[in-house]
């Protein structure tokens, strides 16, 4: 049974047990609705105290029923019925109260947490907003300011703020349910406050409704949710409980109903099942408690970085003091710029710089049970890496490349138990993207799978698992999206076109963009190199740029031109006049029909890369993409929308 209930002398306990994260179903709502029938007829029951099975109290409305029409009885229906019940209810929060549960909690009368209690509305993470009053009540508890970071902007509560809010009658500690019932049986002492809902709400200064109203919309980034969340609060302030209750249903499910909550759910329940892949269930990793990182580059250091955040101490090996004085000096930069954003405290910072201890030459590795290859992309200096590490490193201590290109077969050629090898492919930068590509050879064990995946649930990062072909899944996909935007490049579109086009999409900049950012002139030399050893590689419009001295925003120009000192991009007639020779007569393409074309290319990609056994399944494609490559969110990946929306 998914609701149970005990009795405690005048006092019922009613637990809702249903794991993972009690998470309210039709199930759920079924009972507890009969269950406030059937309590409030019970002479002997004065008090209901209504409590969660296991870590939390209730994780919010099931997730999984989303995708079908509402079925009843509604959850609104239900609180109601809870908040006008003759014996009062009592929520007693322990870990914890999300979405649906806080708007149940809401609807009890009286409310009693551990410190351990986390109240929160994140449904605009889902593309939706509280469905169930949340944005009702809870000003008219905690008052509308609050109200308003919660519902619209994702602040979470914790036991402490919400007691001192008034969210939270009374903080008691374990064992919770004998506190709560306590808490019951004293509280029938006194006269109970109002239902929540029948409270009054102060109104605040017009003021505070605009530069709320522009905070979140800036904060959203395009998302449609936050500022309904916003306009259901105000309405109800403004026009009484009733009316706020319908706006607030209606918005509910006009949301639920849309393709971007389709896709925020498709990309919660892929990020979730993301760490825990079916077929290492069972397999125990191998204990992490120390890394060594090789290269105090870019990447070496904000792997570094992300490993320190995870409070894993770590050796940084460069090849010289220079280097690794650098190395060092960046590493602490990231740190100083965390706390000046107040991220990190000062203590915070100096423990994280703390636990780096740099190093010339291998022999500090010895002890690490994790080694992460950073260094130049070139096989044979990567190779010397791991003679290296074969050397001195302990034989069950797991190897890990970083490389992004090159076939970490290759890499591991020579090196002694390639059963502990694997590739790492972190993103810059990597103290920041979510994304970890864990592209395992044929010889990795898989216990060294399973700390890879275990490292990246430490690191909180998105794990991907790709099989090995040029780019693993995500570069691959990268490389067929340049590909496509450049032949429309050469069918006359302009990349001020296409790049608004992406822009509009969601991106948070274009390809042409992009390119201009990160410098043309590295897949200009790749080019050349692979011409010098005879391969026919046709010219591009960007060798014309490259050639010219466009390598992009670091030369001042690339596909666009740049104002000294500035990074916006202006459209450019001299790269225009420069690329001429290969593009085709200027041809309008409507935003939608651009989107469409580059979103085709990367979901067939995507396919070839299934079809291959390269990504396990469409929704890993779709992390890699929103994780690692700026994919809009809220159209939920290229695979996903592509399977949606078939062209
Ligand atoms: C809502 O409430 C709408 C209402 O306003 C109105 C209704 C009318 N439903 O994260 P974990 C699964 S919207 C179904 O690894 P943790 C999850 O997929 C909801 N399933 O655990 C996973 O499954 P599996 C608002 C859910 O301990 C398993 O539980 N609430 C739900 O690290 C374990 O999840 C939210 O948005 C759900 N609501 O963290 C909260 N939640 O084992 C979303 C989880 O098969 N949930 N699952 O992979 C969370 O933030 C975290 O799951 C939580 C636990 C903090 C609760």
């Amino acid at each position: 049974m998914s609701v149970h209930v005990t009795r405690r002398s005048a006092i019922a306990v009613v637990t809702i047990d249903n794991p993972p994260v009690n998470a309210i179903n039709m199930a759920v709502r079924t009972r507890l609705l009969a269950l406030v029938d059937e309590l409030d007829a019970d002479d002997h029951i004065r008090a209901v105290v209504l409590t969660g099975a296991g870590k939390l109290f209730v994780g919010g409305a099931d997730i999984t029923e989303f995708g079908r029409p509402v079925e009843m009885p509604a959850l609104p229906a239900v609180i109601e019925r809870i908040e006008n019940a003759t014996k009062p209810w009592i929520a007693a929060v322990h870990g914890a109260a999300l979405g649906g549960g806080l708007e149940v909690a809401l609807g009890c009368r009286l409310r009693v947490a551990t410190a351990d209690a986390r109240f929160a509305l994140p449904e605009i993470n889902l593309g939706i907003i509280p469905g169930s009053g949340g944005t009702q009540r809870l000003p008219r508890l905690i008052g509308v300011e609050t109200a308003i970071r919660v519902a619209a902007e994702n602040l979470t509560l914790d036991g402490a703020r919400a007691a001192e809010l008034g969210l939270v009658d009374r903080l008691v500690p374990e064992p919770l349910v004998d506190k709560a019932v306590e808490f019951a049986l004293e509280a029938l002492g006194r006269p109970l406050p109002a239902p929540v809902s029948r409270r009054p709400v102060a109104a605040p200064e017009p003021a505070l409704w605009e530069e709320a109203a522009q905070r979140v919309r800036r904060a959203a980034r395009g998302a449609s949710a936050p500022p309904r969340a916003l306009d259901a609060l105000r309405f109800g302030v403004e026009n009484g409980f009733e009316a706020g209750l319908a706006r607030e249903r209606a918005i509910f499910l006009e949301l639920r109903a849309s393709e971007e909550a389709a896709a925020l759910r498709h990309l919660f329940f892929a990020e979730r099942a993301a760490p825990r892949p079916h077929d290492l269930r069972g397999i125990a990793a191998l204990p992490l408690a120390s890394a060594g990182v090789i290269g105090g580059g870019t990447m070496g250091v904000g792997i570094a970085a992300a490993l320190r955040n995870a409070g894993i101490p770590v050796v940084l090996i460069e090849r010289d003091e220079q280097s690794l004085e650098r190395g060092l000096t960046a590493l602490k930069a990231i740190f100083e710029a965390a706390r000046k954003k107040a991220s990190l405290s000062d203590e915070e910072a100096e423990a994280r710089m703390r636990g780096v201890t740099g190093a010339v030459g291998y022999e500090a590795l010895a002890g690490c049970e994790l080694v992460i290859e950073a260094v130049f992309e070139d096989l044979a200096v990567k190779r010397d890496v791991f003679a290296n590490l074969g050397r001195v490193c302990r034989p069950e201590a797991v190897l890990a490349t970083n490389t992004s290109y090159i076939d970490p077969r290759q890499i591991a050629e020579g090196l002694p138990h390639p059963d502990r090898f694997i590739g790492l492919h972190f993103f810059s930068p990597a103290q920041v993207m979510r994304l970890l590509e864990i592209v395992p050879i044929p010889q990795t064990r898989p216990e060294v799978l399973a700390t890879c995946f275990d490292l990246a649930r430490t690191l909180g990062k998105v794990p991907v698992r790709s099989g090995i072909c040029d780019g693993f899944i995500g570069n691959r996909i990268l490389r067929r999206y340049r590909a496509e935007a450049e032949a429309m490049l050469r069918d006359g579109v302009t990349p001020a076109a296409i790049d608004a086009a992406m822009r509009g999409f969601g991106y948070a900049m274009g390809p042409f963009e992009m390119q201009d950012m990160a410098g043309l002139d590295i897949s200009f030399l790749h080019r050349e190199a692979a011409r010098a050893r005879g391969e026919a590689i046709p010219e591009t419009p960007g060798d014309l740029l490259v050639r010219a001295g466009r390598k992009g925003q670091k030369s001042g120009a690339g596909w666009y031109d740049y104002a000294p000192g500035s990074r916006t991009p202006l459209p450019s007639a001299e790269a225009a006049r420069l690329i001429a020779p290969l593009v085709g007569a200027p041809r309008e393409l409507g935003a939608d029909a651009i989107v469409s074309r580059l979103i085709d290319a990367m979901a067939a990609e995507g396919q070839a890369i299934l079809d291959e056994g390269i990504a396990g399944s469409p929704a890993d494609i779709d992390l890699v993409e929103v994780h690692g490559y700026g994919f809009p969110r809220k159209h939920g990946g290229p695979m996903f929308l592509s399977r949606r929306q078939p062209s």
